[in-house]
């Protein structure tokens, strides 16, 4: 049985930042390496990240999870939660019409972003330590554009293909956690001013910063942990949605507000 190699890693790192970088789909590297696990992809994740900060002249601004509600796991067909990385040159601001030329098949989904104020390093994070280390909440939704052929992936892809992250947006009015119950508030997220789904806090593994949690006590394996002012999605609430030019698309929570994003061609 062939073993992983650097060189594979590397050439795989440099395969999917083309893909990103040229809006082209390719083969899944299962395809190719159905014994891929998710360690080396995490490790080809992280060699990808470095091409792009060195190439994009960009830096990391945070991490998201995915896959961590019943809804996306379900989607996907991939029932274990997964991180990534968040890069600054990913982020979309209220107000702009974001042009969906550079992506390959994007979809957008509904998610709560976490904003850190403190370093939280593993192992034994609990959600109440997560909490206390957060600054702010806030309402976000998240562009993903999975570099596979007809976003469709295992494991070990996605872990590779950092988490299909392609931009993320947040809203700019930040709130405490201490003023919400973050499992039970309410979210409706619309397109083109239609509810395409509701869903509440708990569909994120019980509640959100439970997600948040399971990431930190992740990345203590690599020696990493979550800075202060590291942004950090906690993942879908409900299932993604198939962004069209022209779409406008809102996300709503019960106590602290809602986002708006329209895109065009
Ligand atoms: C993987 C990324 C999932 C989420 O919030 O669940 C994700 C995918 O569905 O392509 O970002
Ligand atoms: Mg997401």
């Amino acid at each position: 049985m062939k073993s992983v190699t650097a060189e594979w890693m590397d050439q795989v790192a440099e395969e999917l930042f083309e893909a990103e970088r040229q809006a082209q789909e390719v083969d899944k590297m299962t395809a190719r390496f159905p014994q891929l696990q998710a360690e080396n992809a995490y490790e080809i994740q992280r060699k990808l990240i470095k091409i792009k900060e060195e190439r994009e002249q960009t830096r990391r601004s945070g991490y998201k999870l995915g896959l961590t509600s019943r809804a996306k796991q379900e989607m996907m067909g991939v029932h274990e939660p997964t991180y990534g990385v968040l890069l600054e040159n990913m982020q979309l601001f209220e107000g702009e019409q974001v042009s969906i030329i550079p992506f390959i098949h994007a979809k957008i989904e509904p998610e709560i972003a976490f904003v850190f104020d403190k370093e939280v390093k593993g192992p034994a994070i609990t959600t109440a330590a997560i909490l206390d280390a957060t600054a702010y909440i806030a309402p976000a939704m998240e562009v993903i554009d999975s570099r596979y052929r007809n976003f469709n992936f295992t494991l070990a892809d996605v872990i590779a293909d950092n988490s299909s992250s392609s931009r993320y947006i947040f809203g700019e009015k930040l709130y405490r956690t201490n003023e919400v119950d973050l499992r039970l508030m309410g979210m409706v997220f619309k397109k083109n001013g239609e509810i395409e789904s509701t869903s509440a806090g708990a569909s994120v593994m019980g509640h959100p910063a439970r997600a948040v949690a399971w990431m930190a006590n992740k990345l203590t394996a690599t020696g990493q942990s979550i800075q202060p002012g590291d942004v950090v999605l906690s993942g879908a609430l409900a299932g993604a949605v198939t962004i069209a030019p022209g779409d406008h698309f809102s996300v709503q929570f019960d106590g602290i507000g809602s986002l708006d994003i329209t895109f065009k061609e």
